[in-house]
């Protein structure tokens, strides 16, 4: 897969050079091309931003030099998707982890300021799919912790890059964002040694009972999902899917309108306790 990332912080991206990323990168797996906006700002002081239309705080990003970047960028290369990280876009699921995944190219375009004359979007709608894509409930300086929240998520799944499939799909939320995990927050894990600071690892877990195991880990991820997720956990119990577009729990009808109380939902308890 190629991925393009287009910001005026080139060196932001120092970190994709490390860990997994960097060696499937050096592999060859992932090809990254970091681009400079500022290539793009064709004026005699480089300028990319400009103060806003109607006033108000802040600068906005000038449409001119992102146009000149995505035609350069784009016309470099197959087919791309367009990802724009912005707080106001669709939430970034493990679903469009997958998904993203899947695709042979995607260019990520990194705002800053209060953010890219809207037209930019628009303009780029016409020649490319995009999407505007939000990483979560909050407001960053720019769309580069973003990029790397998302390059992180989406080269994880890719073939041959994660050494173990399955630890992927029993993640929180689980690999592809679907399958048994898919709802359900990881539980808790544990290593050598079996006791430490007077605290035993969950004799279960060293039982070699495997259907035991599996009970256990599955009432562990329902009892951190709705202590910490209780929207998730709302969704579980009134048997609706909790990612919209899957299946349904099968046995437990919907009951639409009967969400349940926050606090309510069920509680495993920990066997070997
Ligand atoms: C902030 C451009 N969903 C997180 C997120 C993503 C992008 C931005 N903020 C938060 C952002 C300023 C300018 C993008």
């Amino acid at each position: 897969m190629r991925i393009d990332i287009i910001t005026i912080f080139p060196e932001y991206f120092g970190p994709l050079e490390v860990s997994l990323i960097g060696k499937a990168a050096q592999r060859g797996d992932i090809v990254f091309r970091v681009h400079d906006l500022r290539n793009w700002a064709l004026d005699v002081h480089h300028s990319v931003d400009d103060t806003p239309y109607g006033g108000g705080p802040g600068m906005v990003m000038k449409p001119e030099p992102w146009g000149e970047a995505l035609d350069a960028v784009a016309a470099a290369g197959g087919p791309a998707r367009l990802v724009v990280p912005s707080p106001s876009g669709r939430p970034f699921t493990q679903r469009m982890a997958a998904g993203y995944a899947r695709e042979p190219r995607l260019v990520f375009a990194c705002g800053r300021y209060e953010g890219i004359d809207a037209r930019v979007v628009e303009d780029a709608r016409s020649r490319m799919p995009v999407d505007e894509v939000s990483i979560g409930d909050y407001v960053l300086a720019g769309g580069e912790p973003a990029v790397l929240v998302m390059t992180e998520a989406i080269g994880r799944l890719l073939p041959g890059v994660l050494g173990n499939a399955q630890s992927a799909a029993d993640d929180s939320f689980g690999g592809d964002g679907e399958g048994p995990m898919a709802a359900l927050i990881e539980g808790p894990v544990y290593t050598r040694p079996r006791v430490w600071r007077g605290r035993e690892v969950p004799p279960v877990l060293l039982s070699g009972d495997h259907a035991a195991i599996a009970r256990w880990r599955h009432d562990s991820a329902l009892r951190v999902t709705a202590a910490n997720r209780p929207d998730l956990a709302a969704r579980i119990a009134a048997g609706q899917p909790a990612v919209p577009g899957q299946a349904a729990v099968p046995g437990q009808p919907a009951a639409p309108g009967q969400a349940a109380a926050p606090g309510s939902a069920t509680r495993g308890t920990p066997p070997g306790e």
